[in-house]
């Protein structure tokens, strides 16, 4: 009973105690821009990525923008490079910044930031894309808007209830413009030749910054982002000057007058000078998107994106938010036994995700010590008995194995690498499982072999259920059963066997 009860609270422990944020640890992500569309169970997160390049001048280079997206919270699909650099032909190197995509009548538009060759300014562009997941295209070919004197970053799209589209945006400076109903276009007979300045009052953002000093108790300085819940509009930005926290303001109207009301989350030590945040209502929750420098190697200049929950009083202000590993708990758990594609993950080191959603999205650099965690499946009463991996290889030494719950969890899959050929040489494979989970459990895949050379491409799993198991369960003999031996759908040697379904060099049988 005693042992009962201590494995219980392993199994709880196991199953609870990883730090959830920040939500992608296999590259540096950054500005995070959450996103719910209608008729869409997802909620999305469109980033820039933040890249480490040896020998180049790391000011916030990057070279592409990414989209997550998740349906429980902790386990996000990378749907890969959406919109790389060079769907801009007038964009520069190095130089994509912060972003947000809208959805309208079925069109999703993806406004960015990016500088021109020789020129050190930003410019706000626009991509397009019949999917949330893209990939991407240049709407334009040209720049949508610029005010000529920089400070022309972070945009932010909000389409209010009567289809009215504003654009916001600035660093040091706020601006807006009305969009055309297409989204391609300012109404240029608003405003400036289309662009209205916000004036950066002490009433609206609780300072002024004049010579270097602020007189007030803040300051708006870049990265805004407008929403509206109920009949509020709210302004949320980086705010203070650097180190940033996140401050906001409020209105009964799109574009103000606003009102300053104060910090959402005060400046913390998160490893990361700037910040940058997004909001979103999902599921009956709201959910704060901020960015951190919490990833394995990380910084100012290699962030990455962390979530929290967040809670309005009731007269429409904001609960200051504190910045946690911990993150926020599952919506729901995770079915092990529909294909679950590899770039779904709650965690993981070493690897790579590459393509996009219309070359295909997979997981490769996997070498000696890479890991994936995907968390909270439910393996039900019954069981998996089996996994069929799809993979491509050249590995011909190595193994993947898969433990229950973390690094040090139960064995209960030891799979023999075998080549298929080659790296795009995809093959379905099943394999017998040594153990049979039942219940909840996150899953730790790792990978063990050449610390040098790829070992496998992943583009997808799943578990089989006992009783379920598809007619070939390939390359078992090769990784744990013997030739002309009979095993049970579990995988346990049967000595003289019955009636019944066994596996039999690899194949289920009837006997
Ligand atoms: O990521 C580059 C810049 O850093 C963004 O455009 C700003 O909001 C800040 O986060």
């Amino acid at each position: 009973m005693r042992q009962s009860v201590l494995s219980l609270i392993l199994l709880l422990f196991a199953n609870t105690s990883f730090a959830q944020n920040p939500i992608v640890s296999h590259c540096y992500t950054a500005d995070p821009a959450p996103m719910v569309f209608e008729g869409n169970d997802s909620l999305y997160v469109y980033i820039d990525e933040d890249m480490n390049v040896p020998g180049v001048n790391d000011f916030y280079y990057m070279e592409r923008w990414r989209v997550y997206s998740t349906v429980d919270m902790v386990n996000w699909t990378d749907h890969g490079v959406a919109l790389p650099r060079t769907a801009f032909s007038w964009g520069r190197e190095g130089t994509c910044w912060a972003s947000q995509c809208v959805g309208r009548n079925g069109t999703y538009y993806w406004y960015i930031c990016i500088s021109k060759p020789g020129d050190w300014r930003h410019y706000i562009g626009v991509a397009k894309s019949d999917k949330p997941s893209g990939p991407f295209k240049d709407a334009r070919k040209t720049a949508l808007v610029s005010t000529g004197g920089g400070g022309d970053i972070d945009p932010t799209v909000f389409i209010d209830d009567d289809g009215q589209a504003y654009l916001y945006w600035g660093n040091n400076k706020l601006c807006y413009s009305y969009l055309r109903d297409n989204m391609l276009f300012v109404n240029t007979a608003k405003g400036n030749n289309g662009v209205i300045e916000v004036p950066l009052t002490k009433e609206a953002f609780g300072g002024v910054e004049r010579d270097g000093v602020i007189d007030g108790v803040d300051k708006y300085e870049e990265g805004p982002w407008l929403d509206k819940r109920g009949d509020k509009y709210y302004l949320m930005y980086a705010a203070g000057g650097v180190p940033e926290h996140i401050s906001y303001s409020m209105s009964d109207s799109p574009t103000g007058p606003w009102v300053y009301k104060g910090q959402v989350m005060s400046q913390q030590d998160t490893g990361s000078f700037t910040n940058h945040s997004g909001i979103v209502h999902y599921k009956g929750k709201d959910y704060f998107f901020y960015h951190t420098g919490w990833a394995k190697g990380g910084g100012g200049y290699n962030r990455s994106v962390a979530v929290e929950e967040m809670h309005f009083n009731e007269d429409g202000t904001i609960q200051p938010i504190k910045a946690t590993r911990k993150g926020v708990p599952a919506l729901c758990t995770m079915n092990p036994y529909i294909r679950q594609q590899a770039e779904t993950l709650n965690a993981a080191t070493g690897i790579s995700v590459v393509g996009n959603e219309s070359t295909g999205v997979y997981v490769t650099d996997t070498h000696a010590s890479d890991s994936i965690r995907v968390a909270n499946l439910d393996f039900g009463e019954n069981g998996a008995s089996s996994i069929t991996l799809r993979m491509a290889s050249v590995a011909t030494t190595g193994y993947i194995y898969i433990r229950l719950d973390g690094a040090k969890g139960k064995l209960i899959g030891k799979i023999k690498l075998e080549s298929t050929g080659s790296e795009s040489a995809w093959e379905e494979r099943t394999y017998q499982l040594s153990a049979t989970p039942k219940g909840k459990h996150a899953i730790h895949i790792s990978f063990y072999g050449s610390s040098t050379n790829n070992l496998c491409n992943l583009d997808w799993w799943k578990f089989n259920e006992v009783g379920e198991e598809p007619d070939a369960i390939k390359s078992v003999a090769s990784s744990s059963q013997q030739k002309g031996k009979y095993y049970d759908l579990s995988g346990r040697p049967v000595e003289n066997p019955t009636r019944g379904m066994y596996i039999f060099n690899g194949h289920k049988v009837m006997k």
